[in-house]
Order: structure tokens, then sequence, then C-alpha cells
């Protein structure tokens, strides 16, 4: 059976739909080039030399994974000459980087977690990148504050998974796609499209080990779960945790669940772990694009206006139903 490939993919959603444009389309594909070459040295690990610490941190003074930054350079260096980008944005890096003056400039802006998961990295659990995409402003700015738009202006989102297979889950608004990797010829192959994720789920994921720290909606939402068919919700969930939040996701994606990341009482001044802009909006576009729902449980994902380029944010989304009832708990009275 001829399997559509990412090209033919993004070609007919550019000719029929008219919903990318050829530089859209450049970018996607130079990113999914790029995420086929972190999966490459991934794939390597202790062969090539790639595992454990870099000796540096980054902006979230989070010590930084040598594959942390193989994979940010991978993604500035496959970007940065194509003419598509006016500025790129990462988790690894404090400010955004410009588009070097030896190049021309493009109308879009791509922010991305080069490496999400770092901490699985040694142990060989599945990790990945994600990545967003938005529009330049016309003046052609591209300092932070052409980076903070709500996540509704994303015009695609992404990641690839590098697990037993190399995946790339992609939307430019038209639904979301999987695409596998094909080692032999190098091709993304399209394996499922126009995903949904199931309205109902009996399946949970967040890191219990915080549950002292929670406020009382999340400990609520998640005391219920936990006592099944003998409480409140009269059925037995199950619960898994991966920690690589595209791991996770990607369950979702595929037999449906809920992902939970709640602020906590740890940090109090921070509004969670995970990052707006290149973690959680990507994914909550993806996630509402499949039929689910993303908020941080006061409002939309998607709708969060940013203030700065790092900023985090509380993270519930997946199956629907459950996404509603556990907002439904943050609200007063
Ligand atoms: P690392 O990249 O530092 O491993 O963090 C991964 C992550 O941002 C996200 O992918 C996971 O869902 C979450 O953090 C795991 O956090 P905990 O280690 O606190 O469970």
């Amino acid at each position: 059976m001829n399997r559509v490939s990412l090209t033919r993919y993004l070609v007919e959603k550019q000719r029929e739909k008219g919903l990318i444009t050829a530089e859209l389309r450049l970018l996607l594909e130079v990113c999914a080039r790029a995420c086929k070459a972190i999966s490459t040295a991934v794939g390597k690990g202790a062969l090539a030399g790639v595992l454990g610490e870099a000796g540096s941190a980054n902006v979230q003074g989070e010590s930084q994974k040598k594959l942390d930054v193989i994979a940010n350079e991978t993604l500035l260096e496959a970007n940065e000459w194509g003419g598509h980008l006016a500025a790129m944005a990462s988790e690894e890096m404090d400010h955004p980087y410009p588009i070097p003056n030896r190049y021309p400039k493009g109308g879009f802006l791509l922010l991305f977690d080069p490496l999400d998961g770092s901490s699985n990295i040694d142990v060989n659990v599945s990790i990945g990148t994600i990545f967003s995409v938005l529009r330049a402003p016309e003046n052609g700015e591209a300092d932070e504050a052409a980076f903070l738009q709500p996540g509704h202006r994303q015009l695609a989102a992404g990641y690839a998974v590098y697990g037993p297979s190399t995946l790339l889950v992609l939307t430019v608004g038209d639904g979301v796609a999987c695409f596998t990797l094909d080692r032999e010829t190098g091709s993304w192959l399209l394996t499922r499209d126009q995903i949904q994720i199931p309205a109902q789920t009996r399946e949970f994921a967040i890191n219990a080990s915080n549950a002292r720290h929670w406020e009382p909606p999340v400990k609520r939402y998640i005391d219920e779960l936990l006592a099944g068919k003998e409480g409140a919700r009269a059925q037995d969930f199950n619960m898994r945790w991966v920690a690589s939040m595209v791991a996770d996701v990607h369950r979702i994606m595929t037999r449906g669940g809920i992902f939970m990341y709640p602020r906590d009482r740890r940090e109090p001044g921070k509004p969670g772990r995970l990052r707006l802009m290149y973690e959680a909006n990507p994914m909550a576009f993806l996630v509402e694009q499949a039929g689910g729902a993303a908020t941080n449980g006061h409002q939309r994902i998607l709708d969060i206006v940013p203030t700065q380029l790092h900023e985090r944010v509380a993270v519930m989304l997946g199956s629907r139903e459950e996404v509603e009832r556990v907002s439904a708990y943050h609200q007063p009275g």
C-alpha cells in the first residue's frame, strides 16, 4: 500500500484547502527533517557519547543534558537559513534567536522544546520534541514581545516522539495527523489521520508524589478517581505517568486519558511547572484539534495571554468530559 508522505500531506493541505502557504510547508518540512536528525542522535545514545550532562544550565536554571544542547542546535541550524522565519525561541535559550543578517527573514516565529523529558534520556524512556508556529508581526519585529501571542493564534503545532518507533504528530488547524518514520527510506509516512481523543476515559496521568501539595479541586478530583467503584465516580480508573509530556500526551492521542500537571504549593509563586509557549500551547492546540480540551483549571489554555516567553502554566488536558469535570471543580461555589 502506498502510504501518503508528509510532503504530499502538506502539499495537499496547501493545494486543496489553501490552509497553508508554501513558506509554512517549507518550515514544517524543515522541522520534520530536524526531528529525524534528533531521532538518529537519540537512537545512538551511549554509542555516540550523547548521554549525560552537558555541564551547563538553561534559562530555567535546570542542568542541561548533552542531548538538550544537540537537539537545540539541530533545530537552530536546520531553520536559520531557509528564509521562512523571523526568529526562534527555545526552552534552552534565555532570549529569542534572531535570524542572522546573512540570511533572509520570513513571516513566521518558531518556538520549541527541543528535547522534552530530559530526565528520561539516560534511562532509555521515550522523549520528544515539541514545536509551535506563530505569525511574525508585520513590522518584522522579532523580539520577545513578538512571541507573546495567545495560543489560539498558532498556525501549526506538533511533536515528535522518540520511542520504539519515531512518530511526528502535527496539526495545521485541519485535524491531527500522525506520521511514522520509515528509517529505511528516511520518509515520514502517514499512519493516522483525523485523530480523535475519546471524550470519556478511565485513565489519568499525574505525578502523584506531589499530592500533598495540590490545591483542593485537584485533590478532590484525584481522590474520586482513586476511590474507584466504591467512590463518587462508581468506576475504577488506571494511572500512567511517563514523565515525558510528549509520551503521556501521545498515549492520550491514541487511547484517551487526562494529563495533569497542576500548580502546587511547592513553589506558590509559580503558576505551574510546564511552560506555556512551547509545551502547553502546542499540546493544547493538538488536543483541541483532536476533539479534546485543555485548561489551566480556570481558563482555556489557548486563551491565556502570555506576559513572558518562559512563563509556566498549570496544565490539565485530554478527554473532554474529564477536563470539563476538573474545570468545574475549580469554579467557586
Ligand atoms: P524534563 O524535561 O526536565 O525531564 O521535564 C519533563 C517535563 O517538563 C514534562 O515533559 C513532564 O511531563 C514533566 O516535566 C515531568 O515532571 P516530574 O519530573 O516532576 O514528574
